[in-house]
């Protein structure tokens, strides 16, 4: 059970690691087992199926933040892990209570329409990482059997997945709210679950069906950036809009990842991601009214300012693609820019959260009396990528100034976001008085706790030349062979 260092013990990491605490006991007291609580109301979701996405998705921030342990670790393991010598039975408890429930759950119980994309990176890639932490057989077998449960998505004409799998019959389809086509985030955002589920369970049947979708993607024409819809039936583009917020994002970030993952090998996968940020580059780049650099969308082939939390991924993605490819410099400057303007757009906030989707102002026609951006969502749904690339550009600069933002952000989201229970979004980042959206998803406890925990613990903590961050920040470990913690 030392396969990752011990944190650090500052006051920083104590508070998140004590948030962490707040959000899990409200969860379960009053949702254990249920995909989520309803953090106002006390009560319960079940929009992911109803197997405990929040418990399996948090299960490697437990992990990290030293919260459970193997029955039989020793009291002075779990010293050295949670800084606590009487935490040791509390540790215990949480890891059996954690391990009955993954053990009871029955991925075909009922006739359940899945989101292939949302199980494959929650569900699937939850199971991968704390079995490789752990090295617990229960939760890679989990994973295989949810993995022979999504694989049937893949099942079109070109190999392109479906949107939604039936985990019971095995049927796919795609909805009809976007023509019966395929979501560019969705079909290529999978490959590092699919392939790591391949390396750690030895049945490559997973990675041959995520890899063909990287095969037809790079056979396509295109400049370097794609489409966000994809038919699965023809394999053609099937939009106008190109994007690295909504229906792009992770996609992008996994080209990189692909390549990480390999250690180096897929070349492939490099000359997709070097393609997608040179063209990121020459076309997507504007800057505002006020000088802000952003990262827009192009729709019908014009720029437009539309901003999305999730691009805020970027930064860090940039960054980290530094420590792994030669030359390029010029990433990181645009990613220290661009994060720049996403930390820009959460100061501005009187809650000092930032907004779901803003609309920069920037053509030369707009009057020098143009507000910076219009707001389009005011929501805050406890979305990670912001500080995500804190994280990253903190590992890569060095910067602490990086941590002194994401400590703001945090004294943000506890005086903003807490509740007697747990946390939860906001429905309007511009007023101080914001009501609570009265969800908590499971990304809180996945994603933005563990990058605030990571962003103020030892850079030796899941470092990133072991480790890659799945996309919903699920660390896998290069070079996975078998349970690798053993190696
Ligand atoms: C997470 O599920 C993942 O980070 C995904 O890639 C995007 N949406 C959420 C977080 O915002």
């Amino acid at each position: 059970m030392s396969n990752v260092p011990p944190p650090q013990h500052g006051h920083r990491v104590a508070a998140v690691r004590n948030a962490f605490l707040h959000a899990w006991k409200g969860y379960r007291a009053f949702a254990f087992g249920h995909d989520e609580i309803s953090p106002v109301t006390n009560g319960t979701n079940d929009s992911w199926g109803g197997f405990g996405v929040t418990l399996v998705d948090a299960l490697d921030t437990m992990y990290i933040m030293g919260l459970f342990h193997e029955d039989d670790a020793s009291e002075n393991d779990s010293a050295d892990r949670s800084g606590k010598s009487n935490q040791n039975s509390d540790a215990n408890e949480f890891y059996r209570d954690v391990k009955a429930h993954v053990q009871s759950i029955d991925w075909s119980r009922r006739n359940y329409d899945a989101s292939f994309f949302e199980s494959s990176i929650r569900y699937l890639g939850g199971l991968l990482s704390i079995h490789q932490l752990t090295g617990e057989p229960l939760f890679l077998a989990k994973a295989v059997e949810l993995g022979d449960r999504l694989l049937p998505a893949f099942n079109s004409p070109t190999g392109i997945p479906f949107s939604i799998v039936n985990l019971q019959t095995g049927s796919a389809r795609n909805p009809a709210w976007n023509g019966g086509n395929s979501i560019l985030s969705e079909l290529g955002s999978v490959q590092l679950e699919f392939k790591q589920l391949s390396t750690l369970s030895g049945n490559p049947n997973y990675g041959h069906a995520s890899q063909k979708v990287m095969d037809h993607l790079a056979a396509m024409p295109t400049n370097g950036l794609f489409p966000v819809y994809i038919n699965p039936a023809s394999g053609a583009g099937a939009s106008d809009l190109v994007s690295f917020g909504g229906l792009g994002d992770s996609f992008y970030e996994y080209l990189l990842k692909q390549y990480i993952l390999s250690g180096g090998e897929d070349q492939q996968a490099l000359q997709l991601y070097v393609s997608a940020v040179d063209a990121m580059k020459t076309s997507l780049i504007g800057v505002n009214v006020d000088g802000r650099k952003f990262l827009g969308e192009m729709k019908g082939g014009r720029l437009t300012g539309g901003f999305d939390h999730l691009v805020c991924y970027v930064p860090g993605m940039l960054a980290l693609g530094t420590i792994f490819i030669e030359d390029r410099h010029s990433d990181l400057e645009l990613a220290i820019d661009l994060l720049e303007t996403c930390i820009s757009l959460y100061k501005d906030q009187p809650t000092g959260l930032g907004p779901e989707r803003v609309e920069f102002n920037f053509r030369s026609d707009a009057s020098s009396a143009a507000a910076p951006y219009t707001i389009k969502s005011s929501r805050y749904l406890l979305r990670p990528e912001t500080i995500e690339s804190l994280f990253i550009l903190y590992r890569v600069t060095g910067n602490m100034r990086y941590q002194d933002i994401g400590w703001e952000i945090f004294q943000s989201l506890e005086r903003y976001c807490r509740t007697p229970a747990a946390y939860s979004g906001l429905r309007d980042v511009t007023s101080p008085a914001s009501p609570h959206d009265n969800s908590m998803q499971s990304f809180f406890l996945a994603e933005t706790l563990k990058y605030l925990f990571l962003l103020f613990s030892d850079t030796s903590v899941l470092s990133l030349e072991d480790f890659v961050f799945t996309t919903e920040a699920h660390p896998f470990r290069f070079h996975a062979t078998g349970t690798s913690n053993n190696e």
